[in-house]
């Protein structure tokens, strides 16, 4: 009776241990030496339990073309994650949500630089905004719709 109690109280304390956190998920962040709004976004992927490998660079469009980003998808920062292409102020839980799946794309953009994306606060405006998907034959589609709040 006694040796059923310690069992019971065991599975308790093994019940509220919580689980543990996720592993940080690496991204490589190219963006130029000057850019603040990268450096923002930067900021949002860490408290959303990225490491960021940040990478400098004055030559964004050599970046832009390595990695296939036509001039429609494009916007400040380019990012690698997993083999996907990360570009602009996209929400850390876009990546996620692309990460989770594992889609047949090069990578998730949110072209130009809406305000009101992470990164992109401007008080308390914020754009609509589309994160598009797009592939190595320039095809486009909206991965996730942000409408306005
Ligand atoms: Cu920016």
């Amino acid at each position: 009776m006694k040796l059923l109690k310690i069992l019971l109280a065991i599975v308790l304390v093994l019940g509220n241990i919580p689980a543990q956190a996720e592993d940080p998920t690496v991204i490589t962040v190219y963006r130029s030496p000057s850019c603040s709004c990268c450096g923002k976004w930067m900021e949002h992927l860490k408290q959303n339990n990225f490491t960021i490998k940040d990478v400098p660079t004055e030559d964004m469009q050599a970046i832009k073309t390595k990695y296939g980003v036509s001039e429609k998808m494009a916007s400040c920062h380019t990012a690698i994650v997993d083999g996907y292409v990360v570009e602009g102020h996209v929400p850390a839980d876009d990546i996620r949500a692309m990460l989770k799946t594992k889609p047949n794309i090069v990578g998730i953009a949110v072209p130009e630089m809406p305000s009101g994306t992470p990164g992109m606060e401007m008080g308390g405006k914020k754009d609509p905004y589309n994160v598009m998907s797009f592939d190595a034959e320039n095809h486009y589609q909206v991965f996730k719709a942000h409408t306005e709040q």
